[in-house]
């Protein structure tokens, strides 16, 4: 499946310093189909200084070649697409169509746009008597986890290269397959040698030496609220910049005026796909009293359908972590109304698709990321109740609002403290800037917005 099977760092490929290994599991059937070099600190330090090596001569270099770079690379994603949705399916366990889709379309349309944008971004404007310079900030450390594999990889390397920026890259643990043949797909697109540099390895070992590495001038991360907690504190020593994708618990409001099947249908279908391991899912579904009881019903037959078509979950560490959220669910009493805490199958970390009802805003399951397929429907009583129970968690990621009329949905959504919203079912657009309100992270990804993360400003008076 692959050339490479090191580390990519200053344009070559090489073991882990230490010579270990990190052995790669595909959930599904739970079958070794891969290994890593288990990189530590010695190895971040080598990409590191191959990065900074490299930045001037890619900050220096003009624009539309970063951009004719991108392109290249977005090209070889293209025509490795087919290897991408294996590669993904092998680590991850999602179903090949879903790999295909989205797995690998996503991250092509992603880097797409960052060809376009590093080619047509204002990175020098006038304002009155000065010159103003959108500068690359420098060396970026970038953190990514495992739901996401390639799609949280470009998300970052895609604006930081248009940025001017280098790169030092530690993927999850977990999912470390894609992102090798990432790092072979930047080689073939002619990107220079230390301007992208992978490092595989453990979180708490490479991932925090690249997180504290003094040579580092910025971080960006995305995973979990506990490890970014901890990357914003080391940042804030340096006095450095972060960038922090972390989790959500978005709610799916369903207004009076709405198509309730099809908000049901389509809030089901949000919730399981990937397996329930998405930030942005919509995992708290609200609905008026007076359509309770029918949007219990929908969301139970719509769930009994995702039965066999739904993948495992990543690993048996978080498999046990949902399932331990079910029982917590049930022992606070909420209303089981499909699925449940027990495996589905014996072999492979499955578990399966769940929906809760009467789940109140105060339980555990309606305030903490499960990240799992599990669904909790809550009601409410009319549309300022809707909107406390909507605002009412740490987190503030993305949302939903079903209207029968748009401006009616539009009008709910702007009072949602949070920082993505889909109107009717929405539809994907990858330059529309996406991050967290209040705890779900610090800056935005995606569009013009993540790639202005990657600069600094400079102005010239005259
Ligand atoms: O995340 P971690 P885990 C949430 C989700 C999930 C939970 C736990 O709720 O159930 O987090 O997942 C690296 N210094 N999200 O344990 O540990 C790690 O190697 C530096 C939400 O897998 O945060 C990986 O590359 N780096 C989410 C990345 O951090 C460290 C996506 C994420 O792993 C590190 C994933 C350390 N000390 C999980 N420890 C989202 N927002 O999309 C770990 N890492």
């Amino acid at each position: 499946m692959k050339a490479h099977d090191g580390m990519y760092i200053g344009g070559a490929w090489r073991p882990a310093a230490s010579g270990e290994v990190i052995e790669v599991v595909n959930p599904a059937d739970e079958q070794v189909v891969g290994a890593v070099p288990a990189g530590t600190a010695a190895d971040v330090d080598s990409a590191v200084r191959a990065a900074r090596a490299a930045f001037p001569g890619w900050a220096a270099t003009p624009p539309a070649e970063r951009a004719a770079r991108l392109a290249a690379l977005r090209d070889v994603l293209v025509a490795r697409k087919d290897e991408i949705a294996e590669t993904v399916t092998a680590e991850l366990g999602s179903p090949p169509n879903f790999s295909q889709a989205v797995h690998a379309g996503v991250p092509i349309a992603v880097a797409g746009s960052y060809a376009e944008l590093a080619a047509t971004y204002a990175f020098e404007e006038k304002v009155g008597n000065s010159t103003v310079y959108h500068e690359p900030i420098g060396v970026v450390g970038a953190i990514t986890p495992w739901n996401y594999p390639l799609h949280q990889i470009v998300a970052k390397v895609a604006p930081a290269l248009a940025a001017g920026c280098t790169v030092v890259l530690k993927p999850a643990e977990d999912t470390p397959l894609v992102a090798q043949l990432f790092a072979e797909a930047v080689h073939e697109a002619g990107v220079p040698a230390g301007v992208f540099n992978l490092v595989t390895g453990l979180g708490p070992v490479a991932g925090q030496a690249l997180a504290e590495h003094p040579d580092v001038d910025l971080v960006s991360f995305t995973g979990s609220t506990a490890v970014g907690r901890q990357i914003a504190a080391v940042a804030a020593a340096a006095i450095k910049k972060v960038a922090l994708e972390l989790g959500g618990k978005s709610a799916n409001v369903i207004l009076p005026s709405a198509d309730l099947a099809k908000a049901v249908n389509v809030g089901v279908a949000n919730v399981m796909s990937n397996s329930g391991q998405t930030c942005s899912a919509w995992t708290r579904m609200l609905v008026h009293r007076d359509q309770y009881d029918e949007a219990v019903e929908l969301a139970q037959a719509a769930a009994a359908k995702y039965g066999e078509r739904i993948g495992p979950v990543v690993s048996a560490k978080q498999q046990t972590r949902v399932r331990g959220y079910i029982e917590k669910g049930v022992a606070e009493g909420a209303r089981l109304v499909a699925g449940g805490p027990e495996a589905p199958r014996e072999q492979g970390y499955f578990v399966s698709p769940t929906v809760f009802a009467d789940v109140t805003p105060e339980m555990t399951i309606a305030q903490e990321e499960i990240f799992g397929p599990v669904l909790s429907i809550l009601k409410y009583e009319d549309e300022a109740d809707a909107l406390r129970i909507a605002n009412g968690t740490v987190y503030g990621l993305a949302g939903a609002v079903w209207a029968g009329d748009e401006a009616e949905a539009v009008a709910f959504a702007r009072r949602m403290d949070t920082g993505q919203v889909d109107i009717n079912g929405g539809r994907f657009n990858p330059l529309a800037p996406f991050g967290g309100y209040k705890q779900s992270g610090v800056g935005r990804e995606l569009g013009a917005h993540g790639l202005t993360e990657y600069l600094q400003t400079k102005s010239l008076q005259f």
